[in-house]
């Protein structure tokens, strides 16, 4: 063991020529258009990262890996790899027949011959696979949300590649990579997984481990899907460029790999165990809590911090790489160097900048010493992480026909507009009604697509650093919390009630529209002939029966002011 066999891997691709010819024939087939999950599993598939699956599981696959992370025939496989689909394309395709699996693009990337279809048990799925049927796991939540809910498994036949536009020449295929190993005469490989940016510590303890191994060191990155929340690829890649200068010449590779991670803790951990070896790896190095998922919704961890650990030593003979432990490295004072925790001479001073710090630090725009980051790299974290009195956010009230909401809204604007320093965009329900959502009436079905479209414009602006206020009634608490996540995304989101009584509103009647619709002429009118859920935690109910529009808006500033998104 321990050393690199350098034969290729099997791969899913057909030639060229057949290749042609088949995308030509399966433009006749029915076609699933792939999520981008499914695009990056297909990948792996397809290049033979997740060797030996050669497609999406059958049935029998699926449910021996759930229960025991072996496929049927008994090998290590411990995370499902199933093609969700809708249940009306279900419907019309079965076992016996081939798909086309295309790209968002609409290009032809493979054939599955389905051999299984079935609805799986997803919270049995979500038990076993993630340890808990909890929505606060970020691919539990996926599974009962963005999956569909029929899966199709059967063998794959690739035609071509998903193309990426973006650092095409750090991506590699396992082969690709074996190849690259061979010319340089690599024999001992440790691969480091990761998502987050290298700071010095990583940088230490990754050369660290490659020298006590004695072998040469793959920084092999995520830039398929990781948590929500991470730092964005484009940018820790730049970061990882930055970092991997910092080795000595020939001891490094950087590579980055497509994969989609599901965050399943030990389980996670010995999946990746299985794509670094087959992308010719001789050792990973596996940390404290390995792709852990973060809190669950008790607020604990998901995962024991040292399960990944144990699980992936249990079966490193079976993967057929050779577990590397992360070691803890700190920084000390005196002797201006890096030491493993267990390590640090006594009487010294120790110190540490936790991944919480780090970016309360980045957000109020604070020093980041040099001890613990190259320049370089918070330079990029600081291009992209702006501190949040430069950041985009959106200012989102919610309230009753006639509550204030506009009115409050507008103050707003011209108060921030007098500030300065960022555009303002008001997004009011009646202007978006007017110019985005003109063909839309009032039903539940046409108010989430309104509230949609104004939360899909309202996180471009907040992408982009400007202040987006809406001021729809936005009755409906799942369709608010929708695009709070859609706005989170990139920046903060203030929901603001406008919590004025329908008594009130009533006795206000500004626009006539509560007597028409106590007569009956206008319907599903909201609070009258239809609901309004009132938010249960805002960041700020105002009161408009006993305070004017000015002090209302000055509240909001005040709010912001708090939440460090303005400075006064
Ligand atoms: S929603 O529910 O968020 O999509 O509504 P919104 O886009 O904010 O539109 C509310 C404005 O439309 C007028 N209007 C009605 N409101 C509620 N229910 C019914 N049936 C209805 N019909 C017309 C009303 O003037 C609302 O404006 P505001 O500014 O809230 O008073």
């Amino acid at each position: 063991m321990s050393l690199m066999n350098h034969a290729p891997i099997p791969e899913l691709y057909v030639s060229y020529d057949s290749a042609q010819k088949l995308k030509v024939e399966a433009g006749q087939l029915p076609s699933w258009d792939l999520t981008p999950r499914q695009i990056c599993d297909l990948e792996l598939l397809m290049n033979g990262g997740f060797h030996p699956l050669k497609g999406f599981m059958s049935e029998a696959d699926y449910d021996n890996v759930v229960q025991n992370m072996r496929l049927a025939d008994g090998t290590l496989f411990p995370i499902p790899i199933t093609l969700d689909v809708s249940e009306a394309f279900a419907e019309k395709v079965g076992p016996g027949q081939d798909i086309a699996l295309r790209d968002q693009e609409g290009v032809i990337l493979a054939i599955l011959s389905i051999s299984d279809k079935w609805m799986p048990n997803k919270a049995v799925e979500a038990e076993k696979v993630f340890g808990a049927d909890d929505l606060a796991h970020p691919a539990v939540n996926y599974l009962h949300n963005t999956a569909g809910p029929v899966y199709l498994g059967g063998p794959v036949i690739g035609i071509q590649q998903p193309v990426h536009y973006d650092f095409k020449a750090r991506r590699d295929t396992p082969n690709e990579l074996r190849a690259l190993f061979r010319k340089l005469g690599w024999r001992k490989i440790v691969a480091f997984q990761t998502r987050n940016p290298l700071h010095r510590a990583h940088q230490e303890l990754t050369f660290r481990a490659a020298r006590e191994a004695e072998a040469n060191l793959l920084i092999h990155p995520v830039v398929g899907m990781t948590k929500p929340g991470d730092v964005d690829h484009f940018t820790r890649v730049r970061c990882y460029e930055a970092v991997l200068d910092k080795y000595p010449a020939q001891t490094t590779a950087l590579s980055l790999l497509n994969l989609a991670m599901r965050m399943a803790g030990p389980r996670e951990a010995v999946w990746h165990g299985i794509i670094r070896r087959n992308h010719g790896c001789t050792h990973m190095i596996v940390g404290r809590d390995h792709a852990g998922p973060g809190k669950n919704s008790q607020g604990k961890d998901f995962y024991d911090p040292y399960a990944a650990q144990e699980l992936f030593r249990a079966h490193q003979a079976e993967i057929g790489i050779e577990m590397v432990d992360f070691m803890h490295m700190v920084y000390v004072q005196e002797k201006a160097q890096y030491y493993p925790a267990n390590e640090i001479p006594e009487g010294s001073t120790v110190l540490d900048i936790s991944g919480t710090e780090l970016r309360r630090r980045l957000r109020e725009g604070l020093e980041i010493p040099e001890w613990f980051s190259f320049p370089e790299v918070v330079a990029e974290l600081r291009k992209t992480s702006p501190a949040r009195s430069k950041q985009g956010f959106t200012v989102f009230f919610t309230g009753l026909s006639g509550s204030g909401k506009s009115t409050i809204a507008n103050a707003l604007m011209v108060k921030l507009m007098e500030m300065g320093g960022r555009p303002v965009t008001l997004l009011d329900g009646d202007v978006v009604r007017k110019h985005l959502s003109s063909e839309l009436g009032f039903s539940k079905e046409h108010r989430d697509i309104n509230i949609k479209r104004i939360g899909y414009v309202a996180s471009e602006i907040t992408k982009n650093g400007g202040i987006a206020i809406c001021a729809p009634i936005a009755p409906y608490t799942a369709t608010r919390r929708a695009v709070r996540e859609m706005i989170e995304a990139y920046g903060a989101f203030v929901e603001v009630h406008v919590a004025t009584s329908l008594e009130e509103c009533e006795r206000r009647d500004r626009k006539g529209l509560y007597k028409l619709a106590r007569e009956g002429k206008i319907k599903e009118f909201t609070g009258i002939s239809d609901p309004y859920e009132a938010p249960e935690n805002p960041e700020l109910r105002v009161d408009t029966e006993n305070v004017d529009v000015d002090h209302c808006a000055h509240q909001v500033l005040l709010k912001l002011e708090q939440m460090g998104l303005i400075r006064a």
